[in-house]
């Protein structure tokens, strides 16, 4: 039995690393990282399963920046599937079950179609998946939007002399025939004449543009969904494998609850999800860690009450301070080779590499993305300045959203067992408004690339192994913030909120 009074628990802000004798150079340090037994990601960073903070627009620039996104589960199942399916088509490769249109189609309902998937044409197939055309917004350009409801697909499409290619053809031959043809998107045709997928220059645009993107072997931007473990979790999950998500995580405010551990072994233990890595959590010690391990986890995510917008330490009493809880938690997970995440209370880009030392191998963030352009929500005006709506997944707000169901209750309810139902155990705010997703990435991982280089690593592992922390007191914390100085000017990496 372990004593009553455990050892004492340590915060972000209670630790400073070391300085080490260094040969980095920041702009050259490797921070590829692993987010599961078989992911890896360029970019240790994922972005929080929360309403204010991850739907498709987020999700997807987590990916193309080299990190991850986990869509938020206070949705429909349709939807949040329909959310994956956004992400998955948003790039690629080649798109071998590209979206498709019916000649018969009115133009109001095309731009609809198109406007939802971000895209700007699609191939048009007649019954029985034979291409007939291909329409794009520049066949469309010319038409008033007023004939939209009267013209349809077939009247406008481009049917004559279409460019396509083999169903088998290689990227650079694909490339050849698009810039030949100067057309954007190429159809790749079968032997009986079929569409059997899709090629186009935006792809090969984004691939440049994104080198560091975190993709599939089919080259689309990888995702993660979270879900619980009661009512219809199951389903929820079966819709988001059959949309092709690449990671679920068995999301829940106690990681420990019999029934999220159960439902982790059905899910490893079904071959429908082979393909589907599985994160489990939320647990804060490293026994919580071990019976995620045991339960077949494919990464462990650590974090009780770190987070911005929690109240569970002082609602419910409960919670190890995260810097201890990250590295008692990852000891479990080093020992069995399975990555961990830390989740929550991360607010400058120096807490990312004292939770990468801590043992994590990658942080995952809400408040400090919930106030860029990506996150879901309207900026809103207060005392002259831009805010975005932030709020607890457990706060009243976001588990009774207005007019309508909420699905996020079962979070903080796993104590489903009991009669009484707790209350809530987060808050709602506004977090300044920050700007395009890329800039505060920019400055988190610059922020670490700076850490690496002041401990003396090249890579996450050095960084692992040459890190060590000093602890400090509320004096050291006071110095370390700018002091004795009134701010007149913002630094983009100081928001001092
Ligand atoms: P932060 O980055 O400090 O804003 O914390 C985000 C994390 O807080 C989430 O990833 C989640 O684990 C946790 N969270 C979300 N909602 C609540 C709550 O209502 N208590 N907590």
């Amino acid at each position: 039995v372990p004593p009553i009074f455990a050892k004492m628990g340590l915060a972000y802000d209670d630790v400073l690393l070391l300085p080490n004798e260094t040969d980095v150079i920041p702009s050259e340090v490797d921070t590829t990282t692993r987010l599961t037994r078989e992911i890896t990601m360029k970019v240790p960073v994922i972005s929080a399963a929360m309403d204010t903070v991850t739907e498709s627009d987020m999700a997807i620039a987590m990916a193309r920046n080299g990190g991850i996104g986990v869509l938020h589960r206070n949705l429909s199942i349709d939807d949040q599937a329909a959310q994956v399916d956004v992400v998955k088509r948003s790039e690629s490769g080649m798109i071998t079950d590209p979206l498709t249109v019916n000649p018969e189609v009115s133009l109001a309902d095309l731009d609809k179609l198109c406007g939802k998937f971000h895209i700007s044409g699609l191939p048009v197939v007649d019954k029985e998946n034979r291409l007939v055309g291909i329409i794009t917004n520049r066949d469309m350009r010319f038409i008033p939007s007023d004939d939209y409801d009267r013209l349809k697909v077939k009247d406008v499409m481009t049917k004559d002399n279409l460019i396509t290619g083999p169903a088998n053809i290689s990227k650079e031959d694909a490339h050849r025939l698009l810039a030949q043809h100067k057309v954007e998107k190429l159809p790749l045709i079968d032997e009986s004449g079929k569409l059997a997928g899709l090629i186009t220059v935006k792809d090969f645009v984004k691939t440049e543009q994104y080198p560091d993107a975190t993709k599939d072997a089919q080259g689309r931007l990888r995702v993660a969904a979270g879900i619980g473990f009661l009512g219809d979790a199951w389903q929820r999950a079966s819709a988001l494998m059959e949309a092709g998500v690449d990671v679920l995580v068995v999301d829940t405010a106690n990681g420990e609850a019999r029934l999220a551990l159960d439902m982790i072994r059905r899910l490893k233990s079904d071959s429908a999800f082979k393909d589907v890595q599985i994160i489990g959590g939320n647990i804060a010690t490293r026994s919580g860690a071990q019976a995620m391990i045991d339960a077949g986890v494919d990464a462990v995510k650590i974090g009780v009450g770190p987070g911005s917008i929690c109240t569970t330490r002082v609602v419910a009493g409960v919670g190890v301070p995260q810097l201890t809880a990250v590295y008692d938690a990852a000891q479990a997970c080093k020992a069995a080779g399975i990555p961990c995440i830390a989740d929550g209370g991360i607010h400058y880009s120096g807490d990312i590499a004292k939770a990468l030392v801590a043992g994590a191998d990658t942080v995952m963030l809400g408040g400090t993305l919930a106030g860029t352009e990506e996150a879901p929500g309207e900026k809103v005006l207060l005392h002259g300045k831009q805010y975005k709506l932030y709020r607890g997944m457990g706060s009243l707000g976001a588990m009774a959203p207005r007019g309508k169901k909420s699905y996020s209750k079962d979070r903080y309810s796993g104590r489903c067992h009991l009669k009484r139902k707790g209350g809530p155990e987060g808050v709602e705010g506004e977090v300044p408004y920050r700007g395009p997703l890329n800039a505060v990435l920019y400055q988190l991982i610059g922020g670490l690339h700076q850490s690496m280089f002041y401990v003396g690593a090249h890579n996450i592992g050095e960084l692992h192994e040459k890190g060590r922390f000093i602890r400090i007191t509320d004096a050291g914390l006071r110095e370390s913030h700018p002091h004795d100085i009134v701010m007149t000017a913002e630094a983009p990496n100081y928001t001092g909120f």
